[in-house]
């Protein structure tokens, strides 16, 4: 097995969903979180000059979204056939999408129009990317209860993780999407994953 050293800062923010694919498939990794102040001084040493990164027996992999398909394929969680794994794939964006929203308000300037306007934007973006993952999901002809297919996929991961902070901000906030909340609750009684965020280390984001 290769040796795994994915690094990212201390959070969860763009890089747990890497984390929560070792997890699922219990496959060991150095899970090194830096902190702010470690950053400015290794930057200019890391590939691409931001994280997440990975490396693989000593070899780089860069930009977040590369990294997590490459470890859904690797550990076989990126769909059974080519449909599932478009599939996936379309969950996957429409929740890059709402987590890009989310940092964009977090990172919004703080007066009132800028605040305004990142807001209507994250809920939009909430909106539209519930409605789509609703009904991809409810397309799945399997009764095992999955996103996708007839097992767990990176599909179900990213849809507990994206929605983590929403969830833990308000508890109804997917109310009106059943089968996403079905899937999230699901996911949560995966072994691997269930023992994964009873030692995970807490952070804010
Ligand atoms: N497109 C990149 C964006 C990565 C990114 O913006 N990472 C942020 C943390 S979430 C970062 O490294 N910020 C520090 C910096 O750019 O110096 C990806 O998806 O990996």
């Amino acid at each position: 097995m290769p040796k795994y050293v994915y690094t990212y800062f201390d959070a969860r923010a763009r890089g747990e969903p890497g984390r929560m694919l070792f997890a699922a498939a219990g496959v060991p990794f150095q899970d090194r979180r830096l902190t702010q102040e470690e950053w400015p001084a290794l930057k200019p040493n890391t590939p691409g000059g931001s994280l997440p990164l990975l490396e693989v027996d000593g070899q780089p992999v860069t930009q977040s979204l590369v990294i997590f398909r490459h470890l859904a394929r690797t550990f076989a969680l990126d769909g059974d056939n080519l449909p599932d794994k478009a599939k996936v794939e379309e969950i996957l964006e429409y929740l890059i999408e709402f987590k890009n929203a989310g940092f964009k308000m977090m990172f919004a300037p703080k007066d009132e129009e800028s605040q305004k306007k990142a807001k209507e934007e994250l809920g939009s973006t909430f909106e539209k990317s519930c409605t789509r993952v609703e009904s991809i999901i409810s397309s799945n002809k399997s009764t095992e209860g999955w996103a996708v297919g007839k097992k767990m996929t990176f599909a179900d991961i990213i849809l507990f993780e994206a929605f983590e902070s929403a969830v833990a901000q308000d508890a109804a906030v997917l109310d009106k999407f059943p089968k996403i909340k079905a899937c999230r609750a699901k996911v949560q009684t995966n072994p691997k994953i269930k023992e994964y965020l009873s030692k995970r280390k807490e952070t804010p984001f």
